[in-house]
């Protein structure tokens, strides 16, 4: 069978033939347009990006699993109080020094073959995250007092994550991780974390940096943190209001987070107009194994509340629940309890389907990305406002 790297070439050739056709033929057509709201908005909505997909490889990436010294040494000397998402930015920052793409590049390799290193440096780094993941994990909670045990190279990419984390004894668990794995990978192009990716490996920023930088996005509390904080939140709720889980009860504390100028962790999206089906999958999930847990029970009972609340206070746009209402309550049934943890399982399932975009985006030969600024005056004289 061919590997994923020749399933990958084999391919190419026709999509690039593809993209020229359809450059020269409909490149002048207008595909959006844009209003002053959208460049005030975040962009949101902009039709600007390109985006396709790709699959993983488990065995590959166990036999490119091992770390090298410095960055074990890096990772444990990080102070345990320094957030685990930091760590996993630093340690992949670190990969750097062996950058199959950046040695090509000052080589002077010609730009046609830049996706082959760029691969190379994806597959590299998506095989490690799991054991700089580990190793963050047993450094923070467990004192260092474990280390993460050796990658199976025979058994798939998500065991070796949990098994690594401590976890491995336990099936319905890694089941859960394959499904959390699956889940977050990948979202379209415009989420902050894969653009992130995408517009620093636009200027040939090395894939380690470029994923850094989505990193360091996805570490944002309206970002992936955002599952960090939900946890936080329900469990302050349930601090708050004691065992009165009824309806009112819950209501109020909906108000007095809102009141007190806070977002509802795990609500609200910028595209979504419904319930994220990723919530969706999750809460299936729960309903097959753990029915009774009480949290899982508070999370329902905030999916029946929560929207209508949201729609009374009028902001935002979406009043369903996102990912992050519901991963951690799964996690912590499991005994995966360290909310700071968190956001580090979603950037390993994240690196997949950004690092897979940034190997595309070189063998298409993307520019490097660079909308025009105006100034708030340039904008009221190009709307001819007063
Ligand atoms: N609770 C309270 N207010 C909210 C919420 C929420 N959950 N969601 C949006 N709003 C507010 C928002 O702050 C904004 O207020 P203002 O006009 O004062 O700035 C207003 O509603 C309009 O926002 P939208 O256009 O609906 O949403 P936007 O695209 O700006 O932001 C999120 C999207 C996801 C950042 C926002 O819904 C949010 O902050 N949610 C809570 C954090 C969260 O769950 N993030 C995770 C997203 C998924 N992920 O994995 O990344
Ligand atoms: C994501 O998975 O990246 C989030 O849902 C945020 C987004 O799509 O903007």
């Amino acid at each position: 069978p061919k590997t994923l790297k020749e399933t990958f070439a084999a391919k190419l050739p026709a999509e690039v033939e593809r993209i020229k056709k359809l450059r020269k033929v409909h490149g002048s057509k207008i595909v959006d347009e844009v209003t002053l709201d959208q460049v005030y908005g975040g962009a949101r909505g902009i039709k600007s990006l390109v985006w396709e997909q790709v699959r993983m490889l488990s065995e590959d990436w166990a036999a490119r699993s091992d770390l090298p010294g410095y960055v074990v040494e890096l990772v444990d000397r990080c102070p345990p109080d320094l957030h685990p998402m930091a760590q996993l930015s630093l340690a992949v920052t670190a990969l750097e020094r062996d950058c199959a793409f950046a040695k090509a590049y000052a080589r002077g390799t010609n730009k046609k073959e830049y996706w082959e290193y760029v691969f190379e440096d994806s597959m590299n780094i998506i095989a490690k995250l799991p054991t700089i993941a580990a190793r963050i994990y047993h450094n923070v909670f467990r004192e260092g007092r474990s280390v993460p045990v050796a990658v199976q190279k025979d058994k798939d990419f998500t065991f070796n994550l949990v098994n690594q984390l401590g976890f491995g004894n336990n099936e319905e668990f890694t089941e859960l991780m394959r499904l959390y794995i699956t889940l977050h990978a990948d979202h379209e192009g415009g989420n902050v974390s894969a653009h992130a990716t995408h517009l620093v490996g636009s200027t040939l920023s090395s894939p380690m940096l470029s994923l850094a930088s989505g990193f360091n996005g996805l570490a944002g509390p309206l970002h992936g943190l955002a599952n960090q904080e939900s946890l936080n939140w329900l469990q302050k709720m349930k601090a708050t209001i004691g065992d009165d889980l009824s309806d009112k009860a819950i209501t109020d504390y909906l108000w007095s987070t809102l009141n007190s100028g806070q977002v509802l962790p795990g609500y609200g999206h910028s595209v979504l107009r419904q319930t994220d089906p990723r919530y969706l999958a999750q809460r299936t999930f729960a309903l097959r194994h753990l029915p009774n847990d009480p949290m899982f029970k508070l999370v329902s009972q905030l999916y029946k509340l929560a929207p209508e609340v949201l729609t009374q206070h009028g902001k935002t746009k979406n009043p369903y629940p996102n990912i992050d209402a519901h991963s951690g309550v799964l996690l912590q049934h499991y005994g995966l309890r360290e909310t700071r943890f968190y956001t580090v399982l979603f950037g390993i399932s994240r690196a997949m389907g950004v690092l897979a975009q940034v190997i595309i985006d070189r063998a298409l030969g993307f520019p490097i990305e660079r909308p025009k600024s105006y100034s708030t005056d340039a904008w009221v004289g190009f709307v001819g406002a007063k």
